[in-house]
């Protein structure tokens, strides 16, 4: 039934074209060819103009509609940059667009067919060729210019005294990685992932960097405010990237080769749900890469606070080399040594591992 209805419709339409088409032809048979198409072409004419100011009015009201709905103040010290190259490009090719749009449309409406008037030859001018290729390319290479400059930032080295997170994307989640106490992430393997054995990331034990290594999953990534953090990004599977959206950062998770970027996070989670009076207002960590059917679902969070409220988060972990060798943690040792107690159930835990 729909599709003989859409087969009606679709012949109606025809016939009602075809009849319009023929209709307009007998119409301009018993005007006159000439008189006829030069009506039309002041129809033409006119519609240009409307269009012209329809369109502005259009690009104006969708710019006011919408200005509330963009992502708000970035985050981070790259972010502020990167939002002003933004704006820098869009009022540059926004003016632009204003002074082309208006003078196509004005010009075809101004310059049309007119009796009183023969159409000026100018076929070729090379000052004018020069001048329209010179200064766009002028232009674009500033703002290339600025966006390499940034770009070799922002991979480049990070400050000394930058934090260290390994974050690695799989399949569908983030593990984060802190270095501990050493600063130094500890080697890892690919054949050494192993979750069963409470290696998640394939961590080479034999290394003693690994030792104080800290491993999150399944909760937000926690960093310091103002203090630059050095993000090493991997991947288990396919390629991932990690989004972030904020702080206007983002790197691919390639499996592999790891992948750096570094940024200092310059408002705290707190001061942001204060800003946006938004309680429940997060920094999200999207996966900006699509990487299968739960690529959706891939949504990390940030935490940025104080140094003192991060010191805290972090004292409240235990290196993932404990959970692996329970006898090599001081916490379970101490009360193993005391024989003169009973056995704790910290004991039990060592024993049942
Ligand atoms: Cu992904």
């Amino acid at each position: 039934m729909q599709t003989f209805f859409i087969i009606a419709i679709l012949a109606l339409g025809f016939l009602v074209t075809f009849q319009i088409a023929k209709a307009s032809e007998y119409v301009a048979v018993l005007r006159g060819e000439e008189k006829s198409r030069k009506q039309t072409n002041k129809i033409n004419a006119f519609m240009l103009l409307i269009f012209l100011i329809a369109g502005l009015i259009g690009v104006y009201y969708c710019n006011e509609r919408l200005q509330g709905k963009i992502l708000g103040r970035a985050a981070s010290d790259h972010g502020v940059h990167i939002d002003m190259m933004l704006y820098i490009t869009i009022a540059l090719t926004g003016v632009v667009f204003v002074i082309t749009q208006v003078a196509l449309f004005w010009f075809s409406f101004k310059y049309q067919e007119s009796d009183t008037r023969k159409a000026f030859y100018y076929p070729h001018n090379n000052r004018l060729e020069l001048i329209w290729t010179v200064i766009p390319a002028i232009a674009l290479t500033i703002l290339v210019g600025f966006g390499i400059f940034y770009w070799f930032k922002i991979t480049g080295d990070a400050p000394k005294n930058a934090m260290v997170v390994e974050v690695t994307g799989s399949q569908f989640k983030w593990e984060f990685r802190y270095p501990g106490k050493d600063k130094v992430l500890g080697k890892k393997y690919f054949k050494e992932i192993s979750p069963e054995k409470n290696n998640p990331l394939g961590q080479l034990w034999e290394d003693p960097a690994n030792y104080d290594d800290i491993y999150v999953s399944g909760e937000a990534m926690h960093l310091v405010v103002n203090k630059p953090v050095r993000l090493v990004i991997g991947a288990k599977d396919v390629i991932h990237d990690v989004g972030l959206t904020h702080f206007r950062m983002k790197m691919d998770a390639v499996p592999g080769t790891p992948t750096t970027m570094w940024f200092t996070p310059t408002i705290t989670t707190k001061q942001m749900r204060e800003e946006t009076e938004n309680p429940n207002f997060v920094y999200e960590i999207s996966c900006d890469q699509m990487c299968g059917k739960g690529h959706y679902t891939m949504r990390g969070e940030i935490v940025v606070e104080s140094q003192e409220e991060y010191d805290t988060w972090l004292a409240t972990k235990k290196p993932q080399y404990y959970a692996v060798f329970p006898d090599k943690d001081p916490a379970m040792k101490k009360p193993a040594a005391d024989s003169t107690k009973p056995a704790t159930s910290a004991v039990a835990m060592a024993g049942s591992h």
